[in-house]
């Protein structure tokens, strides 16, 4: 038998999911319906939860703090070992774009439901992943895809020849961390300074990088899928530009107003990047689309929050299909297989104060969900669920789908209307509020404009 195959001859048949809360139910169910075996890890915030709701194998691998239990390493390769598991799935956040953790759960015999440890290590170097998506043809924005130099004369030189506003931003950093726009050359030296000493220390790494900032952008993003004999595929895209401080609060599929003919380049300029660099499973490529043009950001190596949209479109079950590349299966399907169908929307139902934003910890006195056509709710909370203040303040993603975007706003309209969650308090006030506005439904919202839409919001 070849190393790391089990009796059966395969790769694994029990994984660990090394995550809590909805993604670690929808990774479980994905496990299950292809007869995989699962074992659950928590914390002592989470250990009452897993007694209640779950017939599972489940560990309790350190205290409430992340930092010691969901994050910790070592703990989770010892469940693993303890119970057997022959996979970790991550979700995401947490470990999941850790290439140390993959490293490590590959060198302990185990295989990590995600990409091989090169990509993630590439793609967390926002520098390099640059350098490979520009080397494929990706459109990017406007900027040398190298390091900053310490000279201040060749790095004014570089930010005249990009043209101001410039945006300077860490390698190491991503998803809105370590970056600061510069409007003027006057600016220019103190901009640089301060951001490289929060490079040094948020990041360990004190790289930089200059970029065109892009001033009124959409955020949209490119879901693949990849085997591991170089077959890849993308499945279309979604806008996720209503977001408040980086956090994603609605998202839809596909982005609304796009033509096939722009789009269609790049998503195939994505799967040819997926093949030269020999990635597998699930990732998305982040763009910043404006003016009819997409410039590539970053690429997450996990599973997003919002696959959702993209599963409701496609038709097909990212997270089955994560594992089944991760099993060395081969695609089932080629491009031309790949077909979207009508409109979803994800609405993330958050457990936090309407007026300051801040987690709102307490016991769940009542929940109730709509049911019905083109309608699914992914969540962990039950009737007397504690949400615990340590983590992320999602507590359930309502997703809709229907023909026409136009219908599925209807059918988020009334599912939101439905849906009831007492005894915390949440921003379901909020997205019924939006759902509302007629510059969202006219789909013409940059990156910007929920928080400014906020600020009305709140003053009425
Ligand atoms: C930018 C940008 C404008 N121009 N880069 C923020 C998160 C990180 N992924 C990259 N981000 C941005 N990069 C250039 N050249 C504006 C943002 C940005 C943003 C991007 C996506 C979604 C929300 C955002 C909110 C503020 C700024």
């Amino acid at each position: 038998m070849a190393a790391g195959f089990n009796e059966a001859g395969a790769l694994f048949d029990t994984v660990l999911i090394a995550n809590r809360g909805e993604i670690a139910l929808r990774i479980r169910r994905a496990c299950h319906e292809l007869g995989l075996k699962t074992v659950a890890i928590c914390s002592e915030a989470d250990r009452q939860a897993l007694h209640e709701e779950t017939a599972d194998t489940f560990l309790c691998i350190g205290p409430a703090n992340a930092t010691k239990s969901y994050l910790n390493k070592d703990a989770i390769l010892l469940a693993a070992r303890l119970t057997g598991a022959g996979a970790i799935h991550p979700g995401y956040g947490f470990l999941s774009e850790n290439a140390a953790f993959a490293e490590a759960t590959e060198n302990a015999g185990l295989v990590f439901i995600g990409p091989d440890v090169k990509s993630i290590a590439t793609m967390g170097d926002k520098i390099a992943a640059k350098r490979t998506m520009i080397a494929a043809g990706v459109p990017c924005v406007p900027g040398p895809d190298t390091a900053l130099p310490d000279d201040p004369e060749t790095i004014e030189r570089i930010a005249q020849e990009i043209g101001y506003p410039v945006i300077i931003k860490a390698a190491g950093g991503g998803g809105g961390r370590g970056m600061r726009v510069v409007h003027q050359p006057d600016a220019l030296r103190e901009a640089f300074a301060l951001t490289r000493e929060e490079a040094r220390q948020a990041f360990g790494s004190a790289a930089l990088y200059m970029e065109k900032f892009l001033e009124r952008p959409r955020h949209i993003e490119i879901q693949v899928l990849c085997d591991t004999h170089g077959n890849a595929v993308w499945l279309g895209h979604r806008d996720c530009s209503m977001q408040r401080r980086h956090q994603k609060v609605v998202e839809e599929a596909p982005a609304p107003g796009i033509p096939d003919e722009i789009i269609q380049p790049v998503g195939l300029a994505c799967v040819e990047a997926c093949r030269q660099i020999g990635y597998r499973g699930v990732g998305t490529f982040e763009f910043l689309y404006e003016d009819g043009r997409f410039c590539f950001i970053e690429m997450n190596t996990r599973l997003q929050v919002e696959h959702p949209v993209t599963e409701m479109t496609s038709g097909i079950d990212i997270v089955q299909a994560q594992i089944k590349s991760a099993q060395g299966k081969h695609l089932e399907l080629r491009q031309e297989d790949v077909t979207c169908n009508g409109h979803s929307f994800e609405c993330r139902i958050n457990a936090e104060d309407p007026d300051t934003f801040l987690p709102s910890a307490g016991s769940v006195t009542h929940v109730s969900w709509p049911e019905g056509e083109g309608i699914r709710v992914d969540t962990h909370i039950h009737e007397g669920y504690r949400v615990s203040p340590y983590y992320d303040s999602l507590i359930a993603k309502l997703i809709v789908h229907a023909p026409t975007r136009h219908d599925a706003i209807s059918r988020m309209r009334g599912a939101l209307a439905e849906a009831r969650v007492e005894g915390i308090s949440t921003n379901l006030p909020l997205l019924r509020a939006l759902f509302e506005d007629a510059a969202f439904a006219k789909g013409e919202t940059d990156i910007h404009y929920l928080e400014q839409w906020l600020t009305t919001w709140r003053a009425a």
